[in-house]
């Protein structure tokens, strides 16, 4: 499949997810979202890539909702069938079994900051600006919003900032515990590789263990989270890589991980 709405590319372990609808300050809309699918399918089965980054093209948006214009031609079973599919694509993201990082390189409206919250986490430009402002569309978030953003940053936040549908800046939003890092614009995407390359050099079983521990553990209570992180740790147990890096410990030297799944 090519790609038009978004540009995907893979470099040295990392893929980048680039929305780009630039005139239309990278909107969803069904085509984007067909195109998204496909780039997490191709994802998916590539175990080389270890990391993921989502940003948006240009200097202006991420991605600043879903497509309006779209929105407003839909029949009522149109808007079902664009919100069914938008929930589940827009949650494989944190299903993926590897780290999603979001770039946010501008406005994270609505559905752009449903995006940016399915992700593991997000580095922010001082330009940026988060938002859920649905209810000023007369709609709620579906994308996720009313389920994630409480989660991250407590419900009477989240639920003043969907009542109000007021624009946050990355600031305020890295106070609120939204972002992890804020950074001028002209070094975000920098920021965001070191960080991508950083992670994609540990062990691929350990990575993806420690991702799955949190995120079934947030959905569950502490016993079984526990009970879930005892499991995750006895796969990374029987890795290569948790010899490796134990023996290069003793070894005094920096562990070599084989970056494989399997020995
Ligand atoms: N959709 C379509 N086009 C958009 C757009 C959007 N969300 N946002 C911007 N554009 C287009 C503008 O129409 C304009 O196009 P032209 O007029 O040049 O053809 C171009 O991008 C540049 O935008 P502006 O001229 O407005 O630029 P400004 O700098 O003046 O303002 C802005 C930037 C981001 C503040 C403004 O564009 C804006 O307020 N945009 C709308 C933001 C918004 O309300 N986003 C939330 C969308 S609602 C659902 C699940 C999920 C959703 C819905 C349903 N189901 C479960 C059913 C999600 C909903 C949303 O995300």
């Amino acid at each position: 499949m090519s790609y038009e709405n978004i540009v995907f590319e893979v470099k040295e372990e990392i893929a980048t997810i680039t929305f780009n609808r630039p005139k239309a300050l990278n909107a969803i809309n069904s085509a984007l979202l067909a195109e998204l699918k496909q780039a997490l399918d191709s994802i998916e089965e590539n175990e080389e890539i270890r990391v993921v980054v989502l940003t948006g093209a240009g200097d202006k948006a991420f991605v600043a909702g879903a497509d309006i214009s779209e929105l407003a031609s839909f029949s009522p079973l149109q808007g079902k069938l664009f919100s069914q599919k938008g929930q589940a694509i827009i949650s494989r993201i944190q299903a993926l079994p590897i780290p999603a990082i979001a770039a946010v390189n501008g406005y994270a409206l609505g559905g752009g900051s449903e995006i940016a919250l399915a992700c593991d986490f997000i580095y922010a430009s001082d330009k940026a600006t988060f938002g859920l402002p649905e209810i000023t569309l007369g709609i709620i978030p579906g994308f996720g919003g009313t389920q994630r953003l409480p989660r991250l940053i407590g419900a009477n936040m989240a639920k003043e900032l969907i009542f109000t549908g007021r624009l946050v800046p990355a600031p305020e939003a890295a106070q609120l515990g939204m972002v992890n890092k804020v950074v001028p614009a002209e070094q975000l995407m920098d920021k965001v590789y070191e960080t991508a390359k950083a992670i994609a050099a540990k062990g691929q079983v350990a990575l993806r263990a420690a991702k799955e521990a949190v995120n079934h553990g947030l959905n569950t209570d502490l016993v079984t989270g526990l009970a879930i992180e005892v499991d995750a740790f006895t796969v990374c147990m029987t890795s290569p890589d948790a010899k490796e890096g134990t023996t290069a410990f003793m070894e005094k030297r920096k562990a070599k991980f084989s970056g494989k799944l399997s020995g």
